[in-house]
């Protein structure tokens, strides 16, 4: 379920649920403006720094993310907040399901049990780590090589991980994704967010970077 295509030109498919999907944790308005405005914003801009340089164009998004110390150093800072931009913002948008599942599922719940002790503290912790994110920027929830899990915030459209490390899900903390309904209570909009969080594509998420990590220490 890909809502960004994987290399250039990028291109903004269709929301997999509706808008008003998610009320009343995130309005309407705020889902439509952060969609079809601020992403669109980023995929743009990535097109447009990408559209003289050929070789980049065959690049997945994830690859120019991993690899930005060695693109052309007069795009590289463009392309890690547009390319980070677009990436951070496609995670998000998948993070959150309209009716979801209320607790973790599967392998992600056994590990979150024995990392933080219990659900509770997991989310108490994530929380805290969304809160004290200074400005603007995400947290994330992220596996190591070794199936551990760890909650670490990034500043702007900043990636908090290296080719150790994967995704599980993330928060986008920017105003933006909250003021409209919330203002300046965060506290708030992140309680409210848990609500929409997507157990099941966490779940995949985790499968996933785990059975990666599995199969390259078999080789
Ligand atoms: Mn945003």
């Amino acid at each position: 379920m890909m809502i960004v295509n994987e290399q250039y030109p990028f291109e903004l498919k269709s929301l997999p649920y509706d808008y008003s999907a998610l009320e009343p944790f995130i309005d309407t308005r705020t889902m439509q403006i952060h969609y079809n405005k601020h992403l669109k914003t980023y995929i743009n801009n990535l097109n447009n720094i990408l559209k003289d340089y050929p070789k980049l164009q065959s690049f997945s998004l994830e690859k120019l993310i991993r690899n930005n110390r060695y693109l052309p150093l007069n795009i590289r800072n463009d392309v890690k907040n547009n390319a980070g931009g677009v990436y951070n913002h496609s995670l998000y948008f998948q993070s959150m399901a309209p009716n979801a599942k209320h607790t973790a599922i599967g392998k992600l719940k056994e590990s979150i049990d024995e990392e933080f002790y219990s659900f509770g503290e997991f989310l108490s912790k994530f929380k805290q780590v969304a809160l004290n994110c200074f400005g603007s920027g995400y947290a994330w929830l992220l596996v190591d090589k070794l199936g551990k899990l760890s909650i670490k915030s990034s500043p702007n459209q900043d990636i908090p991980f290296n080719m150790q490390m994967s995704p599980v899900f993330l928060i986008d903390v920017w105003e933006h994704a909250y003021y409209l309904k919330y203002q300046n209570r965060r506290a708030e909009y992140i309680d409210n967010w848990f609500n929409l969080l997507n157990w099941e594509q966490a779940e995949v998420n985790f499968l996933k970077a785990t059975k990666l990590r599995a199969n390259m220490q078999c080789r």
